[in-house]
């Protein structure tokens, strides 16, 4: 019979092998872009983040992007922002998870608050995750390619989002993980990674929070709406550049892996790596999201997963 201490010992021991051995210390960098078939066996299979060099070189973006050029091509075209009082979107405040506010405003004014023209109350960011770069601003799209044709060849398919980001210094992506193979491209500024492998996941807390949005009110303050009727939302509470360790004493099992990611540099993030992200004030990026194979490596999580919510170490 299984008890609590056993569960919690074999997630333990399905944790430890597989980080000690494709955890690096550091992400390691290739200086050109993989071959399909070193893409797939070298770092697709085993799970295994990489920063590429020499991989954006032919987009005209790559030389072209700018806060002035975006202004010059794109001013005037309506997109999607994420808004939040303190930068932090998608968190947990208290007992909710709070997503941002969602505001349509022409490019220009999202421009003009990164260049200090303007002001607005809160923190913006472009980022809506659903294909926003050919949805919202198709112009931008001759500037660069419609994916990664080496990844779309080991992967056996086409990406299934390609989006944009661009927003102010204090704008964080708090700490998740996706099914997706993706492939982070910064065109200008840096981003700035914390991540962990899915190995890690034992010890990384999930709890249940009501969901809830951000709405922007006449004088510029902000309330918190919750979401009518809906279920509640496991996230992660633990902020991993301030961890409660008191509370989560298990986060100090894990090794947190730090990356940045230039202008010109594209990340492979494996799917189901956790990360959190930063970035210079006014940098710009793409990225192409790949729907992961739902193989072994997606079982051996979900098991792992099951184990840890069973095992109470949530
Ligand atoms: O750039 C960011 O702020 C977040 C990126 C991210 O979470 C993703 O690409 O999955």
């Amino acid at each position: 019979q299984w008890d609590l201490e056993t569960t919690n010992r074999i997630t333990r021991q399905l944790s430890a092998p597989l980080s000690e051995l494709s955890v690096p210390l550091a992400v390691p960098y290739l200086d050109e872009p993989p071959t399909p078939l070193h893409f797939y066996r070298d770092w697709v299979c085993p799970n295994r983040p990489c920063i590429i060099r020499n991989a954006l070189q032919h987009w005209p973006a790559l030389h072209k992007w700018s806060l002035p050029y975006l202004r010059a091509t794109v001013g005037s075209t309506e997109v999607s922002v994420a808004v939040t009082p303190d930068g932090y979107a998608d968190a947990v405040r208290g007992d909710r998870f709070v997503m941002p506010a969602e505001l349509r405003l022409p490019l220009s004014s999202v421009l003009d608050v990164l260049e200090g023209s303007a002001q607005h109350p809160g923190v913006l960011y472009v980022q809506k995750q659903c294909s926003n770069l050919p949805n919202e601003l198709p112009q931008l799209l001759s500037d660069l390619e419609p994916h990664v044709p080496w990844a779309s060849e080991a992967l056996g398919k086409m990406p299934d989002a390609v989006n944009f980001w661009l927003g102010e210094a204090a704008a964080v992506t708090s700490l998740h993980k996706d099914h997706y193979e993706n492939l982070y491209c910064v065109v200008s500024g840096e981003k700035h990674f914390l991540l962990h492998p899915p190995s890690d996941r034992p010890f990384i807390p999930y709890e249940l929070y009501t969901p809830a949005t951000y709405q922007l009110t006449e004088e510029g303050t902000f309330e918190v709406v919750d979401e009518e009727a809906v279920e509640k939302v496991p996230w992660i509470p633990l902020d991993p550049l301030a961890p409660d360790l008191a509370q989560y004493p298990g986060y100090r099992r894990t090794q947190a892996l730090r990356c940045t990611v230039r202008a010109g540099e594209m990340l492979y993030l494996p799917a189901l790596w956790f990360h959190h992200v930063q970035q210079s004030h006014g940098c710009i990026a793409v990225n192409f999201w790949y729907d992961m194979e739902y193989d072994l490596k997606y079982s051996y999580f979900q098991l792992l997963d099951s184990l840890t919510k069973a095992s109470g170490l949530d």
